[in-house]
């Protein structure tokens, strides 16, 4: 209510800030890099979740500006960073549906001078399935501009696999509900069965595979026997400021 007519103003007046969380390998612990994670700092309410904010951004339109200055941010940002390390945005179905969003890449990878290849879009699987044929063609045009896509929240919607087949895609990102599952007290054997068949779908369609909300030791080693390539979640980090991620960056071994 008041949120939205706030949520208006924000983008002007500098309210939102980006916070950065790692995802790791995890056959060598390399770092590869960080997912770009935006939070509204409010000037009475403080730090607001894109949880409170996002649907409502996408319902009024501002989801297109607030996503061009969250790729463009994230893209200088990454630019601080060591060359090998990528930077990952998610973009919400409103972006990837708007016909400017080939601009918006364009422009950020122009302004920050970021090579492509270090640049990955998160997309969830409702966006894709939503309109496959459209989608088809965005992921096309997105893809031939160099940047690599992620699929997000993966095994939460409905994937047509054999659209999943035809979709030009670099990674599964394994939904956090399945990994909270996988050393459940009552010992959920299914929930590592569930997550060990993505890993193996990942596998025959060349993808790679990036487990998110990894909390727990025993979730990583699990995680790392069964194959999966890429760990992300609170046992790494939990996602931090531009500051707080060069000094991160910079204690790693
Ligand atoms: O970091 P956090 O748990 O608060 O994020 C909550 C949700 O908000 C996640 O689903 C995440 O994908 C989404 N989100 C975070 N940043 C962005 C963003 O820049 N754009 C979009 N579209 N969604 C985001
Ligand atoms: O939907 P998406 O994957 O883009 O959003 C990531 C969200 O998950 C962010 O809001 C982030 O804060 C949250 N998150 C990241 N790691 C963990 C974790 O280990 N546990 C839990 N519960 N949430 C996490
Ligand atoms: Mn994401
Ligand atoms: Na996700």
């Amino acid at each position: 209510l008041g949120l939205l007519s706030d949520l208006g103003l924000a983008l002007q007046r500098g309210e939102f800030v980006l916070h950065y969380q790692p995802q790791m390998e995890l056959a060598s612990g390399a770092l590869l890099g960080f997912e770009a994670l935006v939070r509204w700092q409010h000037p009475v309410r403080g730090l607001v979740s894109p949880l409170e904010f996002i649907s409502l951004a996408e319902e009024s339109g501002l989801i297109v500006p607030l996503g061009a200055w969250v790729m463009r941010q994230a893209c200088l940002d990454a630019m601080h960073w060591p060359a090998h390390l990528r930077v990952a945005v998610n973009l919400s179905a409103v972006q990837f549906g708007n016909a400017d969003v080939l601009h918006t890449l364009q422009d950020a990878l122009q302004h920050s001078g970021l090579a492509c290849e270090r640049l990955e879009l998160e997309i969830t699987e409702s966006t894709l399935m939503r309109d496959s044929q459209a989608a088809l063609q965005v992921l096309h045009a997105l893809r031939s501009q160099g940047v690599r896509v992620a699929l997000d929240d993966f095994g939460t919607g409905y994937s047509s696999l054999s659209y999943l087949r035809s979709f030009p895609l670099d990674k599964l990102k394994i939904d956090r509900s399945f990994i909270s599952l996988m050393d459940n007290p009552a010992g959920d054997s299914s929930a590592v069965a569930i997550v060990q068949a993505i890993i193996q779908l990942a596998q025959a369609l060349h993808l790679e595979t990036t487990a998110e909300g990894v909390e727990t030791l025993a979730q990583r080693d699990t995680l790392r026997r069964i194959g999966c390539l890429q760990a992300q979640g609170y046992l790494i980090a939990k996602p931090m400021d531009a500051l707080q991620t060069r000094s991160f960056i910079a204690g790693w071994l």
